[in-house]
């Protein structure tokens, strides 16, 4: 069972790298096979008892996967697929861990040295196509270098500002027999806040009257939230998370005042521009949570500001900090919690104020159009679910509805991409489940979303990830079409869909399916997913009148009139 490891003896490149996954820590690859990589395939089959091999059913799904999977350990997820089309497939992952700061390993297989450079078959040359979204992107030509190129792919994923490492694979590079020992697990390296950058913040709180912290990016840890967590309570500081970061603080904490993303409540925009100090931790700050580089002015805020972050490149880069500290997230989240507040916090009333402008945004509007409210759905689901329930989203407008009434429970209860693909919700739903098999998982999709990726229902069936699909059917392209009204009434045009029956969809999967058209209906159809002992998916059938949680088609429409 065990592959060779003595480095005496000759192995193949697919049992180096395969040795070199598990030296580093992998128990969970993913991939979409290749007969590129067939050498791997077979050290993985050696070395079935140590890692798991999950096959998805499109590369997307299985890259998603990884990148999901990475978010959930903090260790680098890991991801086979094949040279051309399994690459170019992948690629949506690439960007989603780039802009999600994610450390996500890809390893493409790759046409034999011999033909190299003559466009040979599905030949591709990954330097220039993954030279941008990638943190780095390499490609293994010798063997005997492969522990030293894993190693540093392991290192670049998760130092600093964690990213994707792309590494192609020669096909008779990976059955190259050669003698060469491993190279030792690798280290995280982190840096931590210098005493100049701790004393600077400790100044600017004290001069502060209305701070305001922003958490987000990547390289967190649990402990990194919760010391983040002391840190705002002995401070009493209002702390608010960037787009899709809603769960680097638990949002029953006293101390959590919402989230500035897509659709932000415009309490909390207007609390960003009235801040007189905004700390950022691991926030780029980027249009997404800045309204469009609108609440703070580019490149100097008009309010103080300290930027915390983990890459020196980006501090600096958009916007001048008045106090910019170079550090990792847990090693600045310890430092602040080290901090002693020099005297009583100030600011009482600004803090208990923006905690209650959150708690009224939790709120339901008054009913939406619609025999199904989202709303409804979603307070149903809040009074139901556990609070370490992890939801997933991809992109749309019903994650508006989603984002804005769940109350995420802290660490990694939320996995949804600030790059804002569509597709994302299911397989990194399917990889939390493989990672959290009692914990309970609900991924919410549109109709234009789900069909991204809704293949992997058969990875969920197959693997017995018993996740719950939520899909939101309002027959559209739901967020375009918002936009379309926005800016050519009435022009409706290539944003409407023509669905499949979802819960027949589901059945032919192997998969538990609902349909639910009134709202009162949901709560029998989710006690009936939840008990059904594999994965489940329910429709909803929701009015395309309801835009958002606050905005109609027809109210859009008299607005322009
Ligand atoms: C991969 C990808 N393709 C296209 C888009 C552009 N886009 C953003 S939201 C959206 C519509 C989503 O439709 P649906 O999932 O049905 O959600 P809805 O807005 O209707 O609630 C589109 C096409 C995107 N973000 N990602
Ligand atoms: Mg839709």
């Amino acid at each position: 069972m065990t592959t060779n490891t003595s480095p005496l003896q000759g192995r193949t490149g697919g049992q180096i790298l395969v040795d070199a996954l598990r030296i580093h820590g992998t128990s969970t690859a993913f991939c979409v096979p290749g007969e590129s990589f067939l050498a791997v395939l077979d050290a993985l089959y050696h070395a079935r008892d140590a890692i798991r091999l999950i096959v998805a059913r499109q590369e997307g799904g299985a890259a998603h996967m990884a990148e999901a999977a990475a978010k959930l350990t903090g260790e680098p997820g890991i991801c086979f697929v094949t040279r051309g089309p399994g690459s170019t497939n992948a690629s949506i992952a690439v960007h989603t861990a780039r802009q999600d700061s994610t450390p996500l390993i890809l390893f493409v297989g790759q046409v034999g040295r011999e033909a190299m450079g003559r466009e040979a078959w599905q030949e591709i040359d990954y330097r220039h196509m993954f030279g941008h979204i990638a943190k780095w992107v390499d490609q293994i030509d010798d063997a005997r270098r492969i522990p030293e190129y894993v190693s540093r792919a392991f290192h670049v994923a998760t130092s600093g500002r964690p990213g994707p490492v792309v590494l192609a694979l020669p096909e008779d590079m990976l059955t190259d027999v050669v003698q060469v020992p491993d190279s030792p697990r690798y280290h995280r390296s982190a840096a931590a806040p210098s005493q100049t950058a701790l004393d600077g913040l400790r100044a600017e709180l004290q001069h502060a009257q209305r701070p305001l912290v922003v958490l987000g990016g990547g390289g967190w840890s649990p402990e990194a939230c919760e010391d983040i967590a002391a840190f705002a309570k002995a401070f009493d500081l209002p702390v608010a998370c960037a787009f899709r970061r809603q769960d680097l603080m638990d949002n029953r904490l006293d101390h959590y005042v919402g989230e500035t993303g897509l659709g932000m409540d415009p309490r909390i925009a207007q609390r960003v521009r009235d801040a007189d100090l905004v700390i950022a931790v691991g926030a780029r700050l980027g249009e997404t949570s800045t309204q469009g580089y609108e609440l703070l002015a580019v490149p100097r805020p008009t309010q103080r500001f300290v930027h915390v972050h983990a890459d020196p490149e980006e501090l600096g880069r958009v916007y001048h900090a008045d106090v910019p500290v170079l550090a990792s997230m847990p090693e600045f989240a310890r430092a602040a919690r080290a901090l002693q507040p020099a005297r009583a916090a100030r600011w009482g009333d600004w803090t208990r104020a923006a905690r209650s402008d959150y708690l009224s945004h939790l709120e339901l509007p008054a009913d939406m159009p619609g025999e199904v409210d989202l709303g409804r759905v979603m307070a149903h689901l809040r009074e139901t679910l556990p609070a370490d329930t992890i939801i997933t989203n991809g992109a749309g407008n019903y994650t508006l509805w989603v984002q804005r009434f769940w109350p995420y429970g802290g660490w990694r209860t939320q996995l949804a991409p600030t790059s804002g693909t569509m597709g994302y919700g299911l397989p990194a739903a399917i990889a939390a489940k493989l990672e959290h098999p009692g914990r309970t998982v609900v991924c919410f999709a549109g109709d234009g979303c789900f069909l991204m990726n809704g293949q992997e229902l058969a990875t969920a069936v197959q693997y017995g990830a018993h996740v719950l699909v939520i899909v939101v059917n309002n027959g559209m392209y739901g967020s375009i079409r918002m936009h379309q009204e926005r800016h050519y009434p009435g022009n409706v045009w290539g944003t409407a869909l023509g669905n499949p029956d979802f819960s027949a969809l589901a059945h032919s999967y192997g998969a538990h399916g609902e349909v639910v058209e009134r709202t009162q209906d949901f709560p029998a159809a989710l006690a009936r997913a939840r008990a059904a002992g594999r994965p489940a998916l329910i429709e909803l059938r929701v009015s395309q009148e309801a835009l958002t949680p606050r905005l109609t088609v027809s109210a859009l429409r008299a607005a322009r009139a």
